[in-house]
């Protein structure tokens, strides 16, 4: 075994986005690709030798492949220890409890999340850091100006390693360790949730469907839910990960998890539904004839967090990204505690959890999660939920229906037209952002526009500033449209168009959705032009 420095050329692009650097699986095979992006990981990292890293992925085409080469690459830089989930598999919120439990320096997360895998698909790498959650933009900034100017990568000419095989072996002076990848984390869930609850529940036949996508989810929620709480064999489908998703979308939401919102839709309906993503770190909560909305689903959980033996003592803050709906600043109010606002993407709450001035976060992506680790987590939410169902013994249904009794509801929509133009996309920001100093004060429909801006995030532990983070539209009775353009897409540009309005008026509590905010939905087209600029009629995705 010799470690070799290999000759490269930097290649345009290698940006991390939302949620790391995503691409398609045939950019990331070109030679050189995946090893410049590692390579600027550990340039940007200073002093690793002899720490532990942690290393796994969601399972997609070219996953064993990539950990393969990173092994090696670890090696070369005199990395101490990787541990690394079994057959490459470790979820994105297990890396980040693994960060945390084995007190490692960091973690490469081998995702592209809910984007489609399989060889015509998405491929992705995330580095996290010590506290196990993503990293903060100076450290994927400085990974980024690596990249423009690399001129080698060091790697080992080592063999591959066996994944499948738990234990540990040598690479050059490194340790590879193959760890279980469900069982730290299915400790950490022990010890949050009343699974004795829950297990009762189940005995006295509650019915459930989770459904794996087949992602990465299913062998943690087959453990937990089937192997420790006892749910009926069957309860959690599609659980095998597979390296194209099964040519799915690995999305939990009601456009791609059809079948799962069919039966909850049907006579044949559980009591409850729930699904999570590629990654395992997003989840869906659905009960009969009613998907959850994800910023109902936190609010909802901050009301009622301390049924949970791990939120016994309550909670610090909650903190939701911008575009989130306000239901959650209404529960903060009612608990008195503070609410935060951060930019889309889940590295922005680290500060927050690690100061304790959050204890929950929650995106409107079908993204919960709280301070017990540094990542939205999808299994958290679901088994958050049955503790909640088990606790109370009512329905997901009474559940929601009572929150909105109680707080009023925030009707509450995302429109996303996919991969359009990106030429014209951002004209329309740029056109747009033109336009938001005259905007206020104007009437607009039946509103008035309080406060019209490109939100900008200090963040309130290390004072750093994030510009240009989301067009936002705020009207005087705080109904809101928001637009964005995505920043986890591989394919033009996505434009995401959130739409807000609150209802206190309990008889005006079950009106459709799309109806409800129909006249914010005509605006946000008055004032964007979207669909002229982008030739499209309709959103692609509407959730
Ligand atoms: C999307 C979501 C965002 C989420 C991000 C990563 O980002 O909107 O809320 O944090 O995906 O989630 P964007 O930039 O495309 O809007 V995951 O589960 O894809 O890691
Ligand atoms: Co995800």
């Amino acid at each position: 075994m010799t470690i070799q420095t290999i000759a490269t050329t930097p290649f345009a692009g290698q940006r991390p986005g939302t949620s790391g650097l995503r691409k398609k699986v045939t950019e990331f095979q070109q030679p050189g690709y995946l090893e410049n992006f590692v390579e600027a990981i550990f340039l940007t990292l200073g002093n690793f030798q002899g720490r532990t890293l942690v290393l796994g992925g969601d399972g997609r085409y070219f996953n064993r492949e990539a950990i393969q080469t990173i092994l090696r690459m670890a090696a070369a830089h005199g990395v101490g220890r990787v541990l690394v989930g079994r057959g490459g598999i470790l979820s994105t919120p297990a890396v980040s409890c693994v960060i945390r439990k084995r007190a490692a320096l960091g973690g490469i997360v081998l995702s592209a999340s809910h984007n489609p895998g399989g060889p015509d698909g998405d491929f992705g790498i995330k580095y996290n850091i010590d506290n196990g959650g993503p990293a903060p933009e100076k450290i994927t900034d400085a990974i980024y100006e690596h990249t423009r100017t690399l001129t080698s990568y060091r790697i080992s000419d080592a063999g591959p390693v066996d994944l499948d095989k738990i234990g540990s072996i040598r690479l050059e002076d490194m340790e590879v360790e193959v760890i279980d990848s469900v069982s730290d984390y299915a400790e950490l869930m022990a010890g949050l949730f009343d699974f004795d609850a829950i297990r009762a529940l189940f005995q006295r036949g509650f019915t459930m469907r989770f459904d794996g996508m087949y992602a990465v989810s299913g062998p943690y929620a087959k453990a937990i839910i089937e192997g420790m709480l006892g749910a009926p064999a069957g309860t959690v489908v599609n659980a095998e990960p597979l390296e194209d998703f099964g040519g799915h979308h690995p999305d939990p939401n009601p456009v791609n998890a059809a079948d799962l919102i069919a039966l909850m839709d049907g006579p044949d309906a559980p009591d409850f539904g729930a699904a999570s993503d590629g990654d395992g770190d997003r989840n869906m909560i659905v009960g009969r004839k009613l998907a959850v909305s994800p910023s109902d689903s936190l609010a909802i959980i901050a009301a009622n967090a301390t049924v949970a033996p791990g939120y016994r003592d309550g909670i610090k803050g909650i903190a939701r990204s911008m575009p989130t709906s306000q239901a959650a600043d209404r529960v903060a109010a009612a608990l008195g505690v503070s609410c935060f606002e951060t930019p889309t993407g889940w590295k922005y709450f680290g500060n927050l959890l690690d100061a304790g001035l959050a204890s929950l976060c929650g995106e409107e992506s079908y993204g919960t999660g709280s301070m017990h680790i540094r990542e939205k987590d999808g299994v958290w939410a679901v088994l958050f939920w049955l503790n909640l169902i088990a606790a109370t013994g009512k329905s997901v249904n009474e559940l929601v229906q009572e929150h909105w009794a109680r707080f009023g509801r925030n009707y509450y929509s995302r429109h996303d037209y996919e991969a359009v133009d990106a030429g014209a996309a951002s004209a329309m920001m740029d056109d747009l952002r033109g336009k938001l100093a005259s905007l206020a004060g104007q009437t607009l429909g039946d509103f008035r526009v309080q406060l019209a801006d490109d939100f900008t995030y200090t963040d309130p532990v290390d004072n750093s500033v994030s510009t240009r983070q989301g067009v936002r539209i705020i009207m005087t009775d705080g109904s809101r449209i928001v637009l964005r353009l995505s920043g986890t897409g591989t394919e033009g540009a996505t434009v995401r168009v959130y739409l807000e309005r609150y209802e206190a008026d309990a008889s005006r509590h079950n009106l459709d959705t799309q109806q409800a905010l129909a006249p914010l939905i005509a605006i946000a087209e008055q004032v964007s032009a979207l669909k002229a600029r982008t030739g499209r009629e309709q959103p692609s995705v509407v959730t």
